[in-house]
């Protein structure tokens, strides 16, 4: 491993952290990445993955219109260098990783999976932020194959065998997401910390990791938030669907589906004791699976949360068929 910035030493390690700034901006790429506080730069669909700088990332999702960047700012000067497959960068507080793994290279999505969570996990042995806050997981052609065979639960698997029991019983939050361009290789980024957050669940679902068989052979391992270690308070929100227990509800009505994903995110700010309206300082990012229904979806979210909100829309799979959309985000409050 190269030399990362260690901060282990730092009488500072235990003091909290200060809130990640995350926005979707219409900045150029070049421009944010020659700010030295740039902790990493999202791109979307069509973007071409022109910057060799380790702290950018092209997600392969189309957007509705022409996507914005994503941009994390961190506070302290940020380092970012490559690692075999890991692209990495941090300001000691905060890191951003992110691999991606050629499924064929590997033998398949579990194994590529696999390989990715090991990988994760090593990296964050060896590191000064070793705590991993929130992963995002993309992968084409989610839905594809029956039963056990279908990619996503085979992704599920191969993700717990890479864990083996690295998160313990608390898992970051999370996203896993479709692709469709047909490129088998498995994307997985991650925000790690210094100090570990803390998981929160939503009492109208049933913990993801308690997924009853019939889901899978593995259940996914995903919280569905995390409280982030922050002075103030930030909520790292998992993508939520209109899942209530453990059941799918509403199939084929995506108005329905947009009440219950809400009613879910509802559910878990309150149990994270975030009361605070959801605002500028909460950026969304909303996955649809049919094209047409994105601007029906931007039009219901508008009149329901209001101008304010900054709101990313993306074309994608939901990991079970019978969902149309899947809603994520980042609270301040
Ligand atoms: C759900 O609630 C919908 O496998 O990492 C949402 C967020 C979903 C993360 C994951 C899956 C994951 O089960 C799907």
């Amino acid at each position: 491993m190269t030399v990362r910035p260690s901060h282990a030493l730092d009488s500072a390690v235990s003091a909290p952290l200060a809130p990640l700034r995350v926005e979707y901006s219409s900045a150029s790429a070049t421009d944010a990445l020659a700010q030295p506080d740039t902790l990493a730069v999202i791109g979307f669909g069509d973007t071409p993955q022109v910057h060799a700088d380790p702290r950018w990332l092209r997600v392969r999702l189309r957007s509705e219109a022409p996507a914005p960047l994503e941009i994390w700012r961190a506070s302290g000067r940020v380092a970012h260098g490559r690692d075999g497959d890991v692209a990495w960068s941090s300001d000691g507080a905060y890191a951003f990783v992110a691999l991606n793994v050629d499924e064929a290279a590997l033998g398949g999505i579990s194994s590529a999976a696999q390989h990715a969570y090991a990988t994760l996990a090593r990296w964050s042995r060896a590191s000064a932020t070793p705590h991993f806050l929130r992963i995002w997981n993309y992968l084409d052609a989610i839905n594809d194959g029956q039963g056990d065979t279908e990619r996503y639960r085979q992704f599920c698997a191969g993700r717990a065998a890479g864990m083996d029991g690295m998160f313990g019983s608390s898992y970051p939050a999370a996203t896993a997401i479709g692709l469709r361009d047909g490129q088998r290789v498995l994307q997985v980024y991650a925000l790690a910390a210094r100090a570990p957050g803390c998981a929160v669940e939503n009492p109208r679902q049933v913990n993801a990791w308690r997924y009853p068989r019939q889901y899978g052979p593995a259940a996914p391992g995903f919280a569905r938030a995390m409280r982030a270690p922050t002075a103030t308070p930030q909520l790292y929100i998992s993508g939520t669907a209109a899942i209530v227990g453990h059941a799918s509800h509403h199939p084929e009505d995506i108005a329905a589906q947009l009440d219950e994903t809400m009613a879910n995110v509802r559910s878990l700010l309150d149990a994270a004791g975030s009361h605070a309206p959801l605002d500028a300082q909460s950026p969304l990012k909303v996955y649809v699976r049919h094209a047409p229904d994105m601007p029906v979806v931007r039009g219901l979210l508008r009149a329901r949360l209001g101008d304010a909100v900054p709101l990313l829309l993306l074309e994608g799979d939901i990991c079970r068929r019978e969902l149309l959309l899947e809603i994520e985000g980042i609270h301040a409050g």
